[in-house]
Formats: C-alpha cells, sequence, structure tokens
C-alpha cells in the first residue's frame, strides 16, 4: 500500500538521485516520512528508473541485496530487497573506479545470472530459476548508500535504489549445469590481503533462490524478467570498505577472477 502522493514520491526520488550523481550524502528519508511503506520505497526506486531513462540511461540489469545472513547482521535486517542497475555503472574488469564519485563505497563479491528465457512470479521456484538460465557469471558489486554514516533502515535502502552504484563482470561465463552454486568458494582480497570468503550457499541457501524470489517480488507487480536479463543475486560475504589507493581481486571457483583499482 503507498500512502505518499505522487508528487512527495517525485521529490524523494529527486532527493536520492542528486545525492548519488553529486556524491553528496543526505539524512535517511524516514526521518521525515516515518509512516512511509515498502510500497512507498519502491515507488521512489520506480520514479529514480523514470528520471533516468528519460535522460537516455538504460537499464542494465537487476540486483538482489542483503540475501547472505553476513549482510543480514551487519544491516541488522532480517528480508532480501531489490534494485536496479543501470549502464553508467558498469566498470570494465581491471578498470578504475573514481572514488570522487562516490561517497563511502564497500564492495561486495556476487555471482550473476543471465537468462535465456524470461522469468515470472508469482510461484517461481530455484528450479524454474535454473531451467531459465542462459550462463552465470562472476560480478563485484560497488554499492554506495547515499545515506549519511550509514544510517538508514529497510525502507530508505530500498527507496535509494539498493545503494546501487557500480559494478564489475566478466570472468569465465559457465552453463549452471556444470557448477554446483551452494559450494563454490569466493576469495576476496583488498591489497593483497584476504579479507572476505564464502561459499555460494551464503546467499539464500542457493544464489538461485535470490533471482526466484526477485522474480517473485516483479510478479506482485505485474512485471517479469525479460530473456537476456543480468541478475546479481547478492553479497556471498559482509560489504568491504574501500578507498583511494586501493586494489581488488576477487577469486571465484571455476569461474576465474575479476580484478579492479580504486583511484
Ligand atoms: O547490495 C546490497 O546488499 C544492498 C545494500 C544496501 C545496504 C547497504 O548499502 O549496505
Ligand atoms: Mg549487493
Amino acid at each position: 500500500m503507498t500512502t505518499l502522493d505522487q508528487s512527495t514520491i517525485a521529490a524523494l526520488a529527486e532527493i536520492l538521485e542528486t545525492a548519488e550523481l553529486q556524491a553528496e550524502p543526505v539524512a535517511k528519508i524516514t526521518d521525515r516520512f516515518p509512516g512511509m511503506t515498502w510500497d512507498d520505497a519502491y515507488a521512489v526506486q520506480a520514479e529514480i528508473r523514470r528520471r533516468k531513462l528519460s535522460r537516455g540511461q538504460h537499464l542494465a540489469g537487476y540486483k538482489a541485496g542483503l540475501t547472505s545472513r553476513a549482510k543480514m547482521r551487519q544491516m541488522g535486517v532480517e528480508t532480501p530487497v531489490f534494485g536496479l542497475i543501470f549502464d553508467y555503472m558498469s566498470v570494465p574488469e581491471g578498470g578504475e573506479i573514481k572514488t570522487r564519485e562516490l561517497i563511502h563505497p564497500k564492495i561486495e563479491a556476487e555471482i550473476a545470472f543471465v537468462l535465456k528465457r524470461p522469468l515470472k512470479g508469482p510461484g517461481c521456484h530455484i528450479g524454474d530459476v535454473l531451467a531459465a538460465t542462459d550462463f552465470v557469471m562472476p560480478a563485484v558489486e560497488i554499492i554506495d548508500s547515499r545515506y549519511e554514516n550509514f544510517r538508514f533502515d529497510l525502507t530508505s535502502v530500498i527507496a535509494d535504489n539498493t545503494s546501487s552504484s557500480r559494478f564489475v563482470t566478466g570472468g569465465r561465463s559457465r552453463s549452471v549445469q556444470e557448477l554446483d552454486l551452494r559450494t563454490l568458494g569466493v576469495v576476496l582480497e583488498r591489497n593483497g590481503e584476504v579479507v572476505a570468503l564464502g561459499a555460494g550457499a551464503a546467499v539464500l541457501g542457493h544464489p538461485a533462490a535470490a533471482v526466484a524470489s526477485l522474480a517473485n517480488h516483479l510478479g506482485s507487480r505485474g512485471e517479469e524478467l525479460p530473456a537476456g536479463t543480468f541478475i546479481m543475486t547478492g553479497g556471498i560475504t559482509e560489504a568491504i570498505p574501500v578507498k583511494a589507493g586501493d586494489s581488488v581481486n576477487v577469486r571465484f571457483q571455476d569461474l576465474g577472477g575479476l580484478s579492479m583499482r580504486f583511484v
């Protein structure tokens, strides 16, 4: 149920998108609108999407966030969230990420899916996702909450497009039939030091469950995931802070590695 009118939703989208584009943090929006619902927050997210598309940017995919126990514990929440990824957020493998364009970036190692067939909830499960998947590939998400001092709640995070900011993908794409995504290991190194590690099962027991849950979420709004959609399934470990001068290398078992530099 939405409780905010369209002009308030548009004003909140403008505040949050401006914070993103100018890398200037803002107070969490539920301080001003404590009664706001998740539907209100997804409406703000949809308005951010409308603003970006109207400027000629393109949707590059979707993301599920807060899908691992480590992330849920880190954020003090219990439920996954869903967000949008745009073309300008893509950084090539081995590329540079300009920290002056970001507020307080953190990185997450994720498994990404690319669909060969559309997926539509409700009722979508892991089996449907595996049958509809063309291939999986490694990804690193750079999240950047637009809220001051990371002070937020789930509703504010959803409105802030789940902190979507940049992403790197590449490595080796593989068919899901060739892999056990639950035991697939990931090692994240920052400046040559291992700072996080984990396995795919950290994401809701199986990363495909995050895609199913996204399809069900969109299905409840009458939307579907078209063939060809790129989906990041959520950090396998807790998010790791990065700053200018850091070099990051993430190794994914059977999927190669991804590296990037923060400048
Ligand atoms: O990608 C995600 O796990 C969503 C993150 C939202 C909260 C944060 O900024 O850490
Ligand atoms: Mg993430």
